[in-house]
């Protein structure tokens, strides 16, 4: 990497894997002036990004890519090109035992190992298990004999010792429909295989964050990704046990948790239908697989958060199938509000299950949706707007809080059963007696 003492001299960048992170990554680090050469194994991705376009939907992305790629300072490619920095951004899945895959990660690492030189500085920024940042080094250390990897000193390294390139890992933490924001204002940690290392990738990532940025071994930082989201789920699955807690008691969770969270060291978060998204319900698992038996607490969150979709899904059919001259509205697929993602969303779940069940009786609100997902598909539902919804339904079931059923006032729903999961319309007078936690029916 080129030396950071001369400003004008701003390293050249590839980054590996141009989805939800590398590709906001690859656009913002180009806009900060460097030369950027962005990599995807899919051809449609690479072909739309150099046109200037983009194949994922994040709030003001499109102008910047639009913007870099007219300036020739993004380009796309399915193949590696020789750089100063190389940033890998893919995905890490897991099997069906919740085992982590980290082959794409080792995939990018040999394309990359194929084309270093002494002074490049490879980065990892995939959610990962704890050590990968390392079996990434070993990797490259046996395809590049001829380059000296750094080593740690629990792997023999020793102080003073010079390698040839740098490793680090430095975890994403950006929430989607906020990334650009986030990419630069949040803070990093940056951990290194050495603390050199470390230095090195702090210089690349001081050119475009302005959060701070703290630096510390690879295994602290891959391990605080981890516990990030295993924080947060195990949080929100305490919200939804008080949720399905609330409703064997006759009880509204909403006034409990409003009430509770005055307390000033009290700050439950908000139940919902279940956690979606590809991160908070995927990395507490690989916790759990790094150490199975002292992980009861947040594997147990995980089934609590899964749980609750069943409880929502039950919930609702038994509502439906008292009223069965009916017709239902689900409101949202989305995986959270405002943002058009439906994978991994237990909205999307709850509605297709009930469609299947159903049929007909069925619409789905969606406003980031232009169709049904395909598995909608025979079933019968209709995607409907929200003015059909409050004209032509009974039962309105809020599944994502988008602000467009947030500002639904109370006078176009007074007349309506509503099942609110995510507590957006706590005006809405509660049905005496009602035992579905958030069923609120006109007065
Ligand atoms: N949810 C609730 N109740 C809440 C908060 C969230 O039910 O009080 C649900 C949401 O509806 C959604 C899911 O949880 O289905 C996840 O949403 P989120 O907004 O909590 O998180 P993500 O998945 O969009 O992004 C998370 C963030 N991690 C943390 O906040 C610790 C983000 O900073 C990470 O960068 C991202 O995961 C990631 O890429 O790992």
């Amino acid at each position: 990497m080129k030396s950071p003492n001369n400003s004008n001299v701003k390293p050249t960048v590839c980054v590996v894997g141009l989805g939800y992170i590398g590709l906001p990554t690859a656009a913002i680090v180009a806009r900060a002036g460097c030369k950027v050469h962005g990599v995807d194994v899919s051809q449609h991705v690479v072909d739309t990004i150099n046109r200037g376009e983009i194949h994922i939907e994040e709030v003001d992305l499109d102008g910047l890519v639009q913007g870099v790629v007219q300036r020739g300072m993004l380009k796309a490619s399915t193949a590696v090109a020789p750089s100063d920095v190389f940033v890998i951004a893919v995905p890490t899945p897991f099997d069906e035992h919740h085992a982590p895959d980290i082959s794409y990660v080792l995939a990018a690492g040999e394309a990359i190992a194929a084309v270093l030189k002494a002074g490049d500085c490879v980065i990892l920024e995939s959610t990962s298990p704890v050590g990968t940042t390392e079996a990434l080094r070993d990797l490259i250390a046996t395809a590049r004999p001829d380059l000296k990897c750094p080593r740690s000193l629990g792997q023999g390294g020793l102080t003073g010792e010079t390698p040839d390139i740098s490793i680090a890992y430095c975890p994403e933490r950006v929430l989607p429909g906020k990334i650009l924001e986030e990419l630069a204002g949040n803070d990093r940690s940056i951990g290194g295989i050495t603390p050199r290392c470390a230095r090195k990738a702090l210089t690349f990532y001081k050119l475009f964050v302005r959060g701070t940025c703290v630096v510390t071994d690879s295994r602290s930082a891959e391990m605080t990704k981890l516990v990030e989201n295993a924080y947060r789920d195990v949080n929100i699955a305490f919200a939804n046990e008080l949720s399905m807690v609330a409703d064997h008691m006759g009880l509204d969770v909403w006034e409990v948790i409003r009430l509770a969270n005055r307390h000033p060291r009290v700050n439950i978060l908000t139940p919902g239908p279940g956690v979606g998204g590809h991160c908070i319900a995927v990395d507490p698992w690989f916790i759990v697989h790094g150490a199975p038996e002292q992980t009861p607490l947040i594997r147990t969150a995980r089934g609590v958060n899964d749980g609750k979709i069943h409880h929502v899904i039950a919930s609702c059919e038994a509502l439906i199938a008292a009223n069965p001259a009916a017709k239902v509205a689900c409101l949202g697929l989305a995986f959270k509000a405002n943002i058009d993602d439906f994978r991994e969303s237990p909205a999307r779940l709850v509605a297709v299950t009930l469609a299947r069940k159903f049929g007909a009786r069925i619409k789905v609100v969606e406003p980031f949706a232009a169709q049904l997902p395909k598995e909608f598909a025979g079933t019968q539902a209709e995607l409907i707007d929200i003015d059909s919804a409050l004209e032509e339904t009974q039962i309105l079931i809020v599944l994502v809080d988008h602000d467009q059923f947030r500002a639904v006032p109370l006078a176009e729903r007074a007349s309506k059963l509503v099942y609110d999961t995510r507590g957006i319309w706590l005006d809405q007078p509660r049905a005496a007696g009602a035992e579905t936690e958030g069923l609120r029916l006109a007065g």
